[in-house]
């Protein structure tokens, strides 16, 4: 332990501690705006590289950034001395000098961490004025980039390179002109990007922000002449009321659907029903590679960003990804080829979902018009008056509204494996697991491997998020290091609950464990445990589609010839 004193204030912290961090230990928040520490995932910004929260450290001439200097034992520390207070404000002023003041219409408007600042440091009129940086605003099917905001923190390109192992973003030039731009200042579709979106969960300003499909929404939810189906990814329902000022982590299932219905969203469906036909179709692909000498491990591919990543850098093990389609994309066709039979007017398929990625998956797949993330819906919810916290709850609509254990866990790092496996055991075995908890492929480690007894065989399952350790992984597959038969993958650390589309965590990595405790508290409480006993999934398939990875199935849930 290392003894210091900030403020006055004695304190025993440990050592390898900031300053910054042992600020906070007591109390004392400095403020700033590069730093991030996601610690749990192996996250860190420390560039220091906007040097807001600087401090007075005792015997030093020179001011000191806290967020990257260790505690030393004796210290004597001032966070707010009135050559820190004028030199934090000179900054601030300075990075709002060169900073368009569009904050109305800005993508990040009421998010901004610069904004925020500039609230609390109560400015009113900046001392600096010259010369402003003019960039293009490059609007991808998914992101928007608008490179005037950009203040050079870096966190999107640590989080591209250190986490996601992309390295899309880096700082360019010097000076003025120094920004965070991609090689040759290409449009992200024209790089390696995966449309992750993790970019956008860090940026603290409107520089990185999703593509808005909140609009096309309206419009299309004021049209008369279009039936508006909504579908409801399984992260979403567990982090929107946080914008709503509700603890993170609580269920607000059956106030979205009331709260979606009365924005003139005419069906409002359950993408975990979908997620449930997901299971039953890749479980029987795995069966069938199983049996037949097919390629084996399957690789999911419901994650689009991951999908990308691979076709991108490892086409030549696209083979493994099973050729099942996302639930979102299933949820899609259900939309588009067996409800859009029963209506007269043009059915629009949006999905609601916690991911930026997905706007991308649903610009090349058929099916789905649009998606919008979880933070567009909010600022919709807020146009028509709606408090969340205040709404009465309701069904999701039938016959799409019921989902089993194993649908609900999609939305956390390990749902898909699990939920496949709790299914692929019963269509082998001909009876139910006793106990489906894969609690091996549970937790926020990044690499987690179990196994399942099947007759004779033993299946080796392994689950991966972040794209650099899923890097790895594929080469070891590449390599002969690794031998297993199955492997979930998820972009974003911790699953769809961490995706770029969710409301802000500003950093604070307990919201992501609060959501993911809450969508395992769904699968713990549903009476129904595996995909393969929604009866109403079977009924779907009785009805409507015929045997599960039949022709029917196949032409409407799957990949062609995988993908
Ligand atoms: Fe996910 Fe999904 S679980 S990718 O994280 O598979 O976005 O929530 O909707 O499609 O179901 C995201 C979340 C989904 C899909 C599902 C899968
Ligand atoms: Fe990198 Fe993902 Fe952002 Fe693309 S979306 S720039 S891959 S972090």
């Amino acid at each position: 332990m290392v003894s210091l004193e900030i403020d006055g204030k004695m304190l025993e912290v440990k050592e390898g501690r900031t300053i910054l961090e042992a600020a906070k230990e007591i109390g004392i928040e400095i403020p700033h705006l590069c730093y991030m520490n996601l610690e749990e995932i192996g996250f860190k910004n420390d560039c220091s590289s906007c040097r807001i929260c600087v401090v007075e450290v005792e015997g030093q001439r020179r001011l000191i950034p806290s967020c990257s200097t260790p505690v030393a034992n004796g210290m004597k520390i001032w966070t707010n001395t009135k050559r820190v207070m004028q030199k934090r404000r000179n900054i601030v002023e300075l990075l709002l000098s060169d900073h368009p003041k569009d904050c109305l219409i800005c993508g990040k408007n009421g998010n901004c961490e610069l904004q925020k600042i500039a609230i609390s440091f109560g400015i009113r009129k900046i001392r600096f004025s010259g010369r402003e940086s003019s960039y293009e605003k490059e609007e991808s099917v998914a992101i928007t980039r608008d490179v005037t905001k950009c203040i050079m923190c870096r966190r999107c390109e640590s989080i591209c390179r250190d986490i996601q192992s992309c390295n899309i973003l880096t700082g360019v030039r010097r000076g003025f002109s120094a920004v965070v731009d991609t090689a040759f200042s290409r449009s992200l579709q024209h790089t390696r990007c995966t449309f992750c979106g993790q970019c956008v969960s860090v940026c603290p300003t409107g520089a990185i922000y999703e593509t808005d499909n909140s609009f096309q929404l309206f419009q299309d939810i004021m049209n008369e002449e279009k039936i508006v189906v909504m579908q409801v990814a399984p992260a979403v329902r567990v982090a929107i009321g946080e914008m709503f000022g509700m603890e993170a982590g609580t269920d607000v299932t059956g106030k979205l659907v009331s709260a979606l219905k009365k924005i003139g969203i005419d069906y409002v469906f359950d993408t975990n029903f979908a997620a449930d036909v997901t299971v039953m179709e890749e479980a029987t692909e795995l069966k069938y590679r199983m049996e037949h000498g097919k390629i084996l491990p399957i690789f999911t591919s419901c994650c689009p960003a991951w999908v990308r990543f691979l076709q991108q850098n490892y086409p030549e093990m696209e083979k493994y990804l099973s050729s099942t389609k996302s639930p979102q994309e299933i949820f899609g066709a259900i939309a588009k080829h067996i409800f859009q039979k029963e209506q007269e007017k043009e059915v629009v398929c949006v999905s609601l979902m916690p991911c930026v990625a997905k706007k991308y998956e649903a610009s090349i797949g058929k099916d789905v018009n649009y998606s919008v993330t979880t933070r567009e819906i909010v600022n919709l919810l807020k146009q028509f008056n709606i408090d969340l916290s205040l709404m009465p709850e309701e069904d999701f609509d039938q016959p799409f509204a019921t989902s089993s254990g194993g649908g609900d866990i999609f939305g956390r790092s390990g749902g898909v494996m699990e939920a496949t496996a709790r299914t692929l055991y019963y269509l082998l075995e001909k009876e139910d697991l006793k106990e489906v908890a894969f609690h091996n492929l549970r937790g926020f480690d990044g690499l987690k491997f179990s196994e399942v007894k099947i007759g004779e065989k033993v299946l080796r399952l392994a689950v991966v998020h972040g794209l650099r350790q899923a890097r790895e992984v594929v080469e070891a597959i590449r390599n002969g290091q690794l031998q297993i038969d199955a492997l979930e993958v998820m972009a974003c650390k911790g699953g769809c609950l961490a995706g770029g589309g969710q409301p802000y965590h500003h950093g604070d990595f307990s919201i992501i464990q609060k959501r993911t405790e809450a969508i395992q508290r769904l699968d713990d409480r549903n009476s129904i445990q595996c995909s393969h006993q929604n009866e109403d999934v079977l009924r779907m398939y009785r009805e409507k589609i015929g045997s599960i990875y039949g022709d029917e199935a196949k032409e409407l849930f799957h990949y062609e010839k995988g993908r």
